[in-house]
């Protein structure tokens, strides 16, 4: 058993949002109950189309995404996906994204008397949209005043989910866990860009994305360590997270659990054969 931040979970060893949708094309591949946590994708107050196309491209040792936040919103959430989420026995953490503090707000206190969640992760990191999302990450005050008015509205386990696309990720980690996040998760994806040399156009139609796979773990293994210098509350490592040293690697970092993302669209397989591998790495330790 592992318990982050009061979230308890057979093992240290999540699905990052984003790369799990809500669980019901992977729940037909895999057995959902084998996982430390389900976390899913952001979900917003009202439904979102997303970005346009193309906004996937694949990279050396990774990929560009320009989602764009698509989601059904809150209501359908509720209705639909956290029902279907609900009959596997597993934590279901509800990554939450919104445009100004007020939407984060809602969201966050609709999601609160549900009792299946057991808790929330605040995008406060998303590369791919104009107004909100890492917006509030990259600054330590609005990080605060964010974090600060989520922590008024739910009683909740908080995980601030963080940018790398900082200067000094410790003073945005510090804002948080001074607002009253229980724990933190890192790194969202790195801001990239790729160009197809043959049209000279930009691989993604919004022309920049959010980089992750392997190609990042370097930086993510470096913000988890400067983290762990500064804050006393539990870090969840993300980023390029393959195998069971990856993930081993996280922890020896200073991580207290970890998520797989990039992984899932390689193997399916990849986080179940990562919670084993971890328990024979980390036995008798
Ligand atoms: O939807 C996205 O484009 C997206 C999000 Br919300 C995020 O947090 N990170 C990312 O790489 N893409």
């Amino acid at each position: 058993m592992v318990d982050i931040a009061g979230i308890k979970m057979r093992n240290p060893v999540m699905v990052a949002s984003g790369t799990f949708g809500f669980g019901e094309e992977y729940s037909k591949l895999i057995d959902l109950n084998k996982l430390g946590a389900v976390i899913t994708k952001s979900v917003t107050l009202n439904p979102r189309d997303g970005n346009p196309p193309p906004r996937l491209c694949e990279t050396p040792a990774g990929m560009l995404n320009s989602i764009g936040l698509q989601n059904d919103g809150l209501k359908v959430f509720l209705e639909k996906q956290l029902p279907f989420l609900s009959q596997f026995d597993v934590p279901i953490i509800v990554n939450v994204a919104g445009e100004t503090i007020e939407e984060y707000v809602e969201v966050s206190r609709a999601l609160s008397n549900q009792p299946k969640i057991k808790g929330l992760e605040l995008n406060i990191s998303c590369p791919n949209v104009k107004k909100g999302g890492m917006a509030f990450g990259i600054d330590p005050k609005a990080t605060k005043e964010l974090v600060e008015s989520v922590r008024l509205a739910t009683k909740l386990p908080l995980i601030a989910k963080l940018s790398p696309n900082v200067t000094d990720i410790t003073e945005i980690a510090k804002a948080a866990v001074s607002a009253g996040a229980d724990a933190l998760s890192l790194i969202n994806t790195v801001m990239g860009m790729a160009i197809d040399i043959k049209t000279k156009k930009p691989k993604l139609a919004t022309i920049t994305g959010g980089l992750s796979g392997p190609a990042i773990k370097p930086i993510a293994i470096r913000m988890v360590w400067q983290v762990a210098q500064v804050v006393d509350v539990p870090i969840i490592g993300i980023g390029g997270i393959m195998t069971a040293e990856d993930a081993y690697e996280f922890i020896l970092a200073g991580a207290k659990a970890v998520q797989i993302g990039t992984a899932n669209f390689v193997d399916v397989e990849a986080s179940l054969k990562i919670i084993e591998g971890l328990k024979t790495l980390t036995a008798g330790k």
